[in-house]
């Protein structure tokens, strides 16, 4: 079976996504997820200029051998836009090959190891009171575990905190038709939009929050944080330990965590569990923090990570180090990535949980998709493959627009940590 065509698709129905369309010369067609959020026409210069070329005429069914062709043939390894790139077409082949043999994905790595996959939303609130909302509409939704990120006292915006309704001049996502539900993390604009920050405010006001939550809600809902990479690893230590009575399920990103050392620190003064790694996108990037214990959930997307043959070596790696997946599940990993993720899911043993912000209907009107939310539980579906399938048409139908993630200044203008 060899691959006759490869496009690079580009849509933004409610947001950007670029998608890889590998076709063979059986008519069996796969996809792959390449979206970089921000940084989209890199990967599709990329993909388009020197991958697609590479593809044709390969023998579909050896997706470990283009794999390594990909990555090693190229001289210069790693890097977000390589490896979403190499992710893409690792997935498309993954898909083709699912298809050929008439089962779902998830059979080819294994079978099922569970019966659902349990998923955790977005709950965010400007205020303690907008934060409640949203945590009740989310747990209406059918979510059993949710993400708090809470608005500071004296900070006008911060990043995934749905905007105050009553917060004129703050955009939340003006084309999605879900703009009440949901933020969106970029922005169509021509620049990035600036928020502001202030670690020790933020200090001083977050396990007020998480007591409140507890209190409202209860000791078993599980509930989780993103710091975002803006503490210095002291300033996480003192975090971790200030949170420990709220029994988090996860703190995540406390540092940017490239400095990988930096968590021993952290670990020294805090039993608060520590996600770390969505913008990681190898094995190497976490050598140190498996080996060492020094996290104990990996959040790499299947997207960004090279895909499933790739993620799936590190997650086997942290197995052995009783560290568990939380793969990044946002709106800019596109119903092709989330399908991947879910395979991958439902195979592994050491699952822990994974991300899920639903996309809006015209995404889902882009992507048609087999997989399934009930009760708080994801599901690939049983169709042969991944399980969705790209309307190539209705695509067309969103070109592409520009748009950004924003950043943050401290009071002084200092560009500070994402
Ligand atoms: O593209 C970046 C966003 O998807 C990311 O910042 C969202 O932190 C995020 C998360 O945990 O989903
Ligand atoms: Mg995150």
């Amino acid at each position: 079976m060899r691959i006759e065509q490869a496009e690079v698709i580009v849509t933004s129905p409610d947001r950007n996504f670029i998608t890889l369309k590998l076709t063979t010369d059986t008519g069996i067609t796969g996809l792959g997820d390449g979206t970089l959020n921000g940084r989209e026409p890199a990967v599709v210069s990329y993909l388009k200029d020197s991958v697609a070329p590479l593809l044709i005429g390969r023998d579909a069914h050896q997706i470990e051998d283009t794999w390594q062709f990909l990555y090693r043939s190229a001289y210069w390894r790693r890097g977000p836009v390589t490896m979403a790139a190499i992710s893409a077409v690792d997935v498309a082949l993954w898909d083709i090959k699912a298809k050929a043999a008439g089962m779902p994905l998830y059979q080819l790595l294994g079978g099922a190891s569970r019966t659902g996959i349990l998923a955790y939303g977005h709950g965010s609130g400007a205020s303690t009171e907008e934060l409640f909302d949203s945590i009740r509409m989310h747990q209406e939704m059918g979510f059993q575990a949710i993400r708090v990120q809470s608005g500071v006292p004296g900070l006008r915006a911060i990043y995934g905190v749905t905007p105050s309704k009553t917060d004129a001049g703050v955009v939340t996502d003006p084309g999605s038709p879900d703009a009440d539900q949901h933020y969106e993390p970029a922005q169509r604009a021509a620049r990035p939009p600036e928020e502001d920050w202030d670690t020790r405010a933020y200090l001083r006001h977050l396990p007020g929050v998480f007591e409140a939550v507890r209190n409202e809600f209860g000791p078993d809902l599980p509930l989780l944080h993103d710091g975002h990479h803006r503490m210095t690893p002291i300033q996480a230590a003192k975090l971790g330990k200030a949170l420990e009575p709220y029994d988090l399920f996860w703190l995540e990103d406390c540092t940017p965590a490239e400095n990988q050392e930096a968590l021993r620190l952290v670990r020294q003064h805090t039993t608060t569990p520590l996600a770390i790694g969505e913008v990681f996108n190898s094995v190497w990037d976490y050598r140190q923090l498996i080996s060492e214990q020094l996290i104990d959930y990996v959040r790499s997307s299947v997207t960004h990570t090279g895909g499933i043959s790739h993620l799936r070596k590190i997650l086997d790696f942290a197995a052995q180090y009783q560290i568990k997946s939380g793969i990044h599940g946002p709106t800019d990993i596109s119903p092709v990535g989330m399908a991947a993720a879910l395979h991958l899911d439902l195979a592994i043993h050491n699952f822990g949980i994974q991300e899920y912000m639903p996309h809006g209907q015209r995404t889902n009107s882009v992507f048609q998709q087999s997989y399934s939310f009930i009760e708080g539980y994801l599901h690939p579906g049983e169709r042969p493959g991944l399980g969705v399938d790209l309307d190539v048409d209705a695509a067309g139908r969103y070109p592409y627009e520009t748009a950004y993630l924003p950043f943050n200044r401290l009071k002084d203008g200092t560009v500070h940590d994402w």
